[in-house]
């Protein structure tokens, strides 16, 4: 309990987790405090060094054997903050389907992400089901710089490679009536065994206005620091919206619907007052049990003050003129 006491703010919200700041800052942490001797601090970080850490994550992501892919980086979306390291970003994730802590990374060698198709259904006029290989050759694929917030406050600055929604939108034509895309996360209980927990509203649905799957910046990721996408971050092909909190990126995308109703999705379902559809970042709004008005970026621990739409108002704000929220 006292431990609690002495815990920077930000490491309630991530509960059940190993924050990789606590993780990273451990030794100066430790050192300011005067805890070196108490046992409870690394139970919570773990006990490898730094160090050790970071060169296992690197084996790690060189065993993943990712292909490079080459794309022309956007210069239109700069980041007014240093980028993530790749190891950091690579080993503090989210994807419950793995784990309901950070350390993904190591529990995803044994699923597969090949061969993987996307099935495009719905109000469209040309739906289809295309192989991820044949959808990226068709796709204009480029580099993009972008700011992550997830809802837990802590916050991340990479590379993603992808193309931008709006021209998958263009190749499969949707009718006037879709006014919705509903994605969803592959499902396969048998080889992901958390898939099998009862609990959770498996598989992992989230959604967005035609008119947010249509802004700019909304983008399908295929990959990230030069190469594919590692597991730990959605491979094959996840989505990313960097104006909305994390959890509305649903990441290893298998199916992508046009509908006329608002889909449900994974979070809402679970939580609906705690995560809503919408979900853009917005530091006046604090989630139910926490603030929203800071963040802290992973590895360094940097703290800075939310943007609101994450720093992305000029892309969006328009999006959202006549609506209260
Ligand atoms: N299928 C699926 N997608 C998901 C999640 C998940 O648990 N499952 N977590 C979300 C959350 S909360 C965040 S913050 C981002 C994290 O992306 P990253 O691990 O690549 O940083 O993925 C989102 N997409
Ligand atoms: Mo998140």
């Amino acid at each position: 309990m006292v431990l609690f006491k002495i815990l920077p703010d930000w490491f309630i919200p991530e509960n059940e987790a190993t924050p990789e700041s606590v993780f990273m800052n451990r030794r100066r942490f430790v050192q300011k405090l005067g805890l070196a001797s108490i046992g409870a601090v690394t139970l919570i970080s773990g006990c490898t060094s730094g160090t050790e850490r970071k060169e296992a994550v690197q084996q790690n992501l060189k065993q993943a054997n990712l292909q490079p892919i080459s794309a022309t980086r956007n210069p239109r979306f700069s980041l007014d903050r240093p980028l993530t390291e790749e190891y950091v970003a690579a080993t503090y994730n989210n994807f419950y389907e793995f784990s309901g802590g950070k350390e993904v990374w190591r529990y995803v060698d044994g699923w597969q992400t090949s061969p993987w198709t996307v099935e495009i259904s719905g109000l469209v006029a040309k739906p289809q089901k295309i192989a991820i290989e044949d959808l990226i050759r068709k796709m204009p694929i480029e580099e993009r710089l972008y700011r992550h917030r997830c809802v837990e406050t802590w916050a991340m600055a990479v590379p993603w490679i992808g193309f931008p929604m709006k021209a998958l939108i263009d190749l499969v034509e949707p009718k006037p009536q879709a006014k919705f895309v509903k994605m969803t996360t592959f499902f396969r209980p048998k080889e992901v065994p958390r898939q099998d927990l009862q609990s959770y509203p498996w598989p992992y649905t989230e959604g967005l206005t035609m008119a947010e799957a249509m802004n700019e910046l909304t983008l399908l990721v295929v990959g990230i620091y030069g190469h594919e996408l590692p597991k730990q971050h959605g491979a094959p092909i996840r989505l990313v919206v960097p104006w909305k909190y994390g959890f509305k990126s649903i990441k290893s995308i298998d199916r992508i619907e046009f509908t006329d109703t608002q889909p449900a999705t994974f979070w809402n379902t679970l939580v609906s007052n705690e995560y809503d559809f919408q979900a853009n970042v917005n530091p006046n709004v604090p989630h139910p049990r926490w603030s929203q008005s800071t963040e802290h970026m992973l590895g360094t621990g940097e703290r800075r003050r939310t943007l609101i739409y994450n720093g992305y108002e000029q892309y969006v704000a328009s999006l959202y003129k006549n609506a209260s929220g």
